[in-house]
């Protein structure tokens, strides 16, 4: 079963929307298989976003992402990681969609409520990254012969 490390950022946290968005990807038919609140470090924002470094974004990005808490899940289910980025919508939240978590929720680039991992190569770096393996469960679904 596919993978994907989502993060609800800290403007998700500080805007008390963590439960409006963790119910999309529930009803859609993602599993929870891991879930924390933690207050990110730099060290840990530095390795997340690495593939932005030397960006003219990057250190306010960086800034951003450690300003408060945020919560991090490891959703499971079939094609785990193309479903968490089509429910989030664009980067920009200005252009994203209607209907996706940046469409409805967000106007900003910067402050984009979520992340999710872009391929499950990159799922499987960024879940050893924020998780220990013993904080990751393993279960079946008592639905999934009806969810998919
Ligand atoms: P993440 O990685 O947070 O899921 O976002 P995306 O995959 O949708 O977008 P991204 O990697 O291109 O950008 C990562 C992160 O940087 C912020 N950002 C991006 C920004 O502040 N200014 C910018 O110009 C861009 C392109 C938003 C998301």
């Amino acid at each position: 079963m596919q993978q994907t490390l989502i993060l609800l950022k800290p403007d998700a946290v500080q805007r008390r929307l963590v439960g409006e968005i963790l119910i999309r990807f529930e009803q859609k038919g993602l599993r929870l298989a891991g879930l924390k609140l933690l207050q990110c470090s730099r060290e840990l924002a530095e390795k997340h976003y690495a593939v932005h470094k030397g960006k003219p974004f990057y250190e306010s990005l960086l800034s951003f992402l450690t300003s408060g808490p945020t919560v991090a899940l490891v959703l499971e289910g079939r094609e785990a990681v193309a479903v968490g980025r089509s429910l989030m919508g664009l980067t920009d939240g200005a252009k994203a969609p209607p209907g996706t978590i940046r469409g409805d929720f967000a106007i900003s680039v910067q402050n984009n409520l979520v992340h999710g991992s872009d391929s499950p190569e990159n799922a499987a770096l960024e879940i050893a990254l924020w998780f220990a393996p013993t904080e990751l469960t393993k279960y079946t679904g008592v639905d999934s012969a009806w969810v998919g």
